[in-house]
Parts: structure tokens; sequence; C-alpha cells
């Protein structure tokens, strides 16, 4: 196509296409461009904001050309994608990744300062895009960080939340929760794609029909469209020009105007249900580790997961290849149960709309769905009514029907007579209502189901999925242990230790393998080296107690041991534990004389985190806290050598100032309850102790930092069951 453009054309696009640079004046020159234009600003009505503004804007341009050119090389080579579909993605903020990922911090640093500001102040100016939880929904926007970095052709794909994760603000103690309107202003980090619509079906009914080759098929047909409307957000590689995307549907009302009801006069019943439809993407459900089985979740989901696949298929439709081809170009990792639709709504494409048998389509569909598991807490185990799925979805309720069936055949084909073995494993739970349990469903439709770190994954084999493995055998069932990109969490986060590292060891190689950090073992005991490690801490411990002055009003001292627990509310992973531990230390404190307590190091205690806002026990435990905080505060008798702090609405920007100045941090969840964790990883890798329970991550964590490192207690995770008993 491009070989029959005129030549004149080509030399045009090739001389006014050609790269900006990325040196200083570049920077200052689209700059003042964009403060002028797109901000329609003047010199002398610049405030930090619109500098955060332009200067985004610089970048997104030179992110864009990324983006363009990666997705053109992925569509040019065709190679095999990854998509990544998670309903939350806890990017946090963009611009300080984004220069330090495309290399232009210093360039741009320097250009700020000459037009009168300064990097901390505009960066400071950017909202978080807070579309997740906890960690869940930061693993993902780590491991689009490290696709993109280690070149990937990999797609993530979620929802654009109107809302986020809630402000968390105190009330005399209490948490109140305040909406989150992170679009406000525009966000200048999403590519809106008006043109990528995708009519997305609900309710309905099914009707059979034989085709002109005799076969039985089925079509879905009438109830409510509506309409997702991608939108791209991009995401750089660090020291690549690949630059990934992430995909995120919002919803609209498809403008088929109901004329009818129009000339009825019911003008607005008619806009009310059309205002409708923009719900769906409205807001993030708050709620970590809990399922809440509403109606408007399981929307979401569906919506989600029929745009995505609508996507997918489109894209390699393009390619022409044969559909038995599919898996060979399309893998489909599913975060956790909230998409697991996606093999449902795969396996209709492929049968009722592509006319595939239903056994090659299963085969399909198979082969391209792998399945990661990251809890085993049963109230977080996905269940849907079966009426709520044939009221919504009937076409999928009767291919879920199918699925189940022809999957218990086969198993009663293997392992014969066992009616309670086909109970335990149908995807259907018969009570009354049925409902579908969706993990049951992820398992049987993937290759692969994985958890998130080596305890948690023998875990779920001997607990919750056991009794497919008298069917499956043990090889469908594997270990991924999380991990987390050393670029935002190290590099970013703490640029003084990243700096001395990079020095020690000659190069900024480690941030693309930390195996490399091994090399600064024969360091350690390098006095000057020693000296600089001290001070990086320091630093970030006064960058802390400044936060904390701001934040909380209470004054901190940075020579104190910074004593960390920061996580969602959760009783499983105990924080009032810790705050009874609190307690029992300002009363050992009280007792103690002057002298004695002389010579306990002097600690401050920091929490931060969210407690969903139906959560009564976790409510409860943020206002022990800061009940107790209130009372250690103010208690002059004891000499300052204990303060406790509640760090309000704890978020990705937050995490990155605590984290580097922690001590020690605390990850003490019952054994057996916390899959993985990811914030034990950010703390070590910053320098800092842990004092954990056998539990998640910190087992293998514990590996690999050596014993001396980590501070392990408490009762290990197949003890835990008979404890419990024994104190009924
Ligand atoms: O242990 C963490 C794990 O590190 C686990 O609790 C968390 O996932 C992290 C990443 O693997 C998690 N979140 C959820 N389930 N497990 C969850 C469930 C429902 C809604 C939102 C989040
Ligand atoms: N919430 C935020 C804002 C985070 O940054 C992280 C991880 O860094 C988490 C939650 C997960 O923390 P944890 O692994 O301690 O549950």
């Amino acid at each position: 196509e491009i070989a029959k453009l005129p030549k004149e054309t080509l030399a045009l696009w090739e001389k006014y296409g050609a790269d900006e640079s990325d040196d200083k004046e570049s920077f200052q020159k689209s700059f003042i461009r964009h403060v002028t234009t797109t901000l329609a600003r003047s010199i002398y009505n610049i405030d930090n904001f619109s500098a955060y503004q332009a200067t985004a804007h610089s970048v997104r341009d030179r992110l864009i050309k990324r983006w363009n050119e990666t997705q053109q090389t992925h569509t040019e080579v065709d190679s095999k994608r990854v998509y990544y579909l998670s309903l939350e993605f806890l990017l946090g903020r963009s611009l300080d990744n984004a220069l330090l990922n495309l290399g232009l911090k210093d360039n741009y640093g320097g250009g700020i300062k000459e037009l009168g500001f300064t990097m901390e102040d505009v960066l400071e100016q950017e909202v978080d895009a807070a579309l997740g939880n906890g960690g869940l929904g930061r693993l993902a926007a780590c491991y689009m960080d490290s696709l993109a970095t280690m070149d990937y052709p990999a797609w993530g794909y979620g929802l654009r939340y109107t809302y986020g994760i809630f402000q968390q603000r105190l009330k005399d103690g209490y948490q109140i929760e305040f909406p989150d309107y992170w679009l406000n202003f525009d966000n200048p980090w999403e590519l809106p794609r008006l043109d990528v619509v995708v009519d997305v079906q609900f309710c309905g009914s099914v009707n059979r029909y034989t085709d002109e080759e005799g076969h039985e098929r089925y079509a879905w047909e009438g109830g409510d469209t509506l309409q997702a409307i991608a939108y791209d957000v991009p995401i750089p590689g660090y020291g690549t020009k690949n630059c990934i995307n992430i995909r995120l549907w919002s919803s609209k009302p498809k403008r088929q105007f109901d004329l009818t009801r129009f000339n009825e006069g019911q003008y607005e019943q008619a806009v009310y249900e059309q205002m409708q439809a923009e719900n769906i993407t409205a807001v993030l459900y708050p709620n970590d580790n809990h399922m809440v089985g509403k109606e408007l979740r399981l929307k979401q989901q569906y919506f989600w997961v029929a745009a995505s696949l609508f996507d997918i298929v489109r894209r390699f439709k393009k390619s022409e290849k044969p559909w038995s081809n599919f898996p060979l170009q399309v893998a489909i990792q599913l975060n956790d149960t909230h998409p697991t639709l996606a093999i449902v709504e795969l396996q209709r494409i492929l049968v009722d709309l592509e006319g595939i048998g239903w056994d090659e389509a299963w085969a399909i569909v198979t082969q391209t769905f792998a399945f990661t598991n990251h809890t085993i807490l049963p109230e977080a185990m996905e269940r849907w009514p079966v009426p709520m799925i044939q009221y919504l979805l009937p076409r999928h309720m009767q291919i879920i029907f199918d699925i189940n069936l022809f999957f218990l055949q086969k198993v009663e084909k293997a392992i014969p007579n066992n009616r309670d073995l086909l109970a335990k494993l149908s995807i259907i739970e018969e009570s009354t209502p049925q409902f579908v349990r969706m993990a049951h469903l992820a398992i049987v439709g993937s290759h692969r189901v994985n958890g998130v770190a080596a305890l948690h994954s023998e875990l779920i084999k001997q607990t919750i999925f056991k009794d497919f493995i008298q069917f499956y055998g043990e090889s469908k069932f594997e270990n991924k242990t999380n991990g987390i990109t050393p670029r935002r969490w190290l590099h970013q986060a703490n640029p003084k230790l990243s700096e001395l590292i990079t020095e020690t060891l000659g190069s900024k190689n480690w941030l693309k393998n930390l195996d490399l950090l091994k090399g600064l073992k024969s360091h350690v005991n390098n006095k000057d080296f020693r000296k600089r490690w001290v001070a990086a801490k320091l630093s970030n411990k006064v960058r802390l107690a400044d936060y904390i002055q701001k934040a909380t009003g209470v004054t901190v001292n940075s020579n104190a041991l910074f004593d960390v627990q920061v996580k969602r509310i959760h009783e499983y992973k105990r924080q009032f534990m810790n705050i009874l531990g609190v307690i029992h230390r300002y009363n050992t404190l009280k007792k103690m004389t002057s002298e004695e307590r002389a010579c306990v190091v002097h600690r401050v205690v920091i929490f931060g985190g969210k407690a969903a806002p139906g959560y009564y026990i976790a409510k409860l435990v943020i206002k022990l806290i800061n009940s107790v905080a209130e009372v250690v505060n103010n208690d002059n008798s004891i000499e300052d050598s204990l303060k406790v702090v509640f760090i309000p609405d704890y978020n990705v920007s937050v995490a990155e100032i605590i984290i580097p100045a922690s001590d020690i941090s605390q990850h003490i969840s019952t054994a057996g309850t916390e899959a993985s964790g990811t914030s034990n990883m950010k703390f070590v890798l910053n320098g800092g102790l842990i004092l954990g329970t056998v539990d998640g991550a910190n087992i293998e964590i514990c590996e690999e930092i050596g014993d001396d490192n980590i501070f392990m207690f408490g009762n290990l995770a197949h003890q835990v069951d008979d404890l419990r008993h024994a104190h009924r």
C-alpha cells in the first residue's frame, strides 16, 4: 500500500515524521508549544499543574511514537501475542516512570528548571490512576512494565472506571470514603480510540435453528445492546523501544433512539435507560479478597470480556490464518476468576458465530487460556447464581451447562462410579438456587493453572483444587511466584540507593537483571559503601517523616526505628495483632524508669491501608489504631520512645515514599492465608528487614536473603487448622 503513494508524499512523511529529539532544548520547545496550544495558557498564568500537563504532553508525544512503531512491528512480524485480562490495573503515576523508562529524566529535569519549575513539584501534581484494590491490581501493573521491558508483544485488557478505589480520609479516627473522580482533568496517559467500538449484548433469548448444511445451531437474539469504547494506555519498557498497550473499555449507550418511546412521551424513561449503560464502567468494586455477588459486577465482567475477545479475535482474523492456529497466535492469561466468562465467550464465538464443531472449538479454547489463582480464602471464591446468568447471558448459561456435562462425562469415564467426586468437581453447585463455581470453570477451560508463591501453589493442590488432581494429575497445576518491577520500586522510588548500586556495580544492567545485585555482596564491609547506604536510608526516612507531618500532623524522629505495616486492612493480615503488640510495648515502656527507657531503641510504628467500605471489623481496627495513637503520642511520660501513626489514603504514590524508608516491615498473616504478598518483596529490595510469618512469598524471600535478614515466627500452615479447632 505504501509503495503506491507518490514519492513527494512519502518524502513529506519522512521529513516531518522524523523523531523530535530528546535533548533539553527540544523538550523546552515542546513544553512551550503545549502550554500555548494544548492548554491555551501563557507564560503569565502557568502554575505547577499546567507545567505538569505540558511536560506530560511532551512525554506523551514521544510515547505515542513508540507505541505506533511497536504496534506496526508486531503487526508486520505477526508474532504470538500474550493478553493479560485483569479487572484491575493499579498503575499509580505515569510521568516519572515514563521519563525514566524513556531515558528522558536528566534532560527534562534540567529543562524544566530553566523554565522556572522543579521536577519534584511537577511530579507531585499527578493524580494516581488507582483502578485496583491492592496486590492483585498492582501485580498486573508490574507485569505490564516487565512485559514491555522484556520486549513481549503483550496487551492488557481492563475497564476504564470513572471512579477508581475510593479516597480514604479519617474523621475522629474513623475511615470515611470519598469518590476518586480521577478524570476530573484531562488524562494525558490515555489515547481515546473513539473509532474502536464494540457492541455488547445482554439479556434476550436463544433460538435454535438448522443451518444450510443441516447442522443444529443456536442464535442469541434480542435484549439490550450497549457499546464499549476503547481507551489505550501506552506502557513503555525500560531501555527498549518496545511500548505496549493496556486497552481499557468504557461503556456507552448505543445511540438507537427508541422512537415509539419518544412518541409516547416517555422521554425521561428513554433517557434513563440510556444512562444505565454508562453505569457499567462507573465504579471499581472496592473489595479486596472478597466476593460481592452484585448483578452490576457480573455485567462489568461480561462487558469487559466480550469487548476484549471481540478485539482479540478481530486481530487474529486479519492474519487470515486457519482457526487451528489460534492458540499458536494467542495466549490469554486470566487474572483470577474475574474474566472466566472469556472461556465461555470464545466457545460461543467459535461454535455459534464461526460454525466450528464443539470439540474442535473446545480444543482451541483450552489451549488458549491459562488461569492464575490468587487466594484460597472461601469468602473470595466467585460463584454466581444460575438464574442471574440465565437472565443476563442466556446462551452462555447453556454453554456452561454443556461444558460441565462433557467434562463430567470425561470424569465418569476415567474414574467410574464415583458420584461424590462428580459432585465435588462439578462446575455447578447443586444448591437452591444453583450456582456456577467460577474457579471450576476456569480450571476446566484452561491448560494451566498457577498459584502465586511456592507455598500457595502447593496449598491449592491440597485444599480448594484437591479433587481436580485426581482427574488431571499434578502437571496441570504449577507455580509462578509473583514479582515486582525494580524500575518503579527501587530505581524510581529510591534514587539514592539506585545510584549507589549502579556506581558500585559499574552499570545499570541490574535494572533488567536483578540477579546482578549479588555483586554487592563483596562490598558489604566497605566503609564508604556502608556509609552511603545508611545515608540513603536516612534521607528516605526524613522524606517520610516530612510526609507524616503533613498528612497526620504528628512529628516523628527520623533517627527512630521505622516499623511499618501498610496493606489493605483485613483480619487475615492481622493488623489487630500488631496493634495489640503496640499496646503491650507502650505498657512496658510506661513501667520502665527513665534510665531503663534510655536503653530502648526509639520506635515509630506506621500503619496504612484501606478497609472495604462494608467491612465493619476492618474499619473498627482502623479506629483502634488511631485511638491507640492518640494515647501514645500524647503521653510525655514515655519520652518519645514510641510513636504510632496511621497514614491516610495508602496508595501507590504513598507506597513509593513509605517503602524505601522502612527499617522493619510486618507481613504477619496467619500461615496459609496470604497467597504471596508483593509489598514484602518491595521492602526487601529497598534494604529493609522483615518481620513475618511462614506464609506466601516470605518463605522464598527468606531462602534468597538468608535468615539473618528476616525475623520469622509463628505456626506453620499445616498446624493452623488443628490450632483453630483446639481453641474452640
Ligand atoms: O497475597 C496476595 C497476592 O500477593 C493476594 O491476597 C491478592 O493477590 C496478590 C497478587 O497475587 C489477591 N487479591 C485478590 N485475591 N487475591 C482479590 C480478590 C477479589 C477481588 C479483588 C482482589
Ligand atoms: N496496595 C498498594 C497501594 C501497594 O502498592 C501494594 C504493593 O506494593 C499492595 C497494596 C499489596 O501489598 P501486600 O502485598 O502487602 O498486600
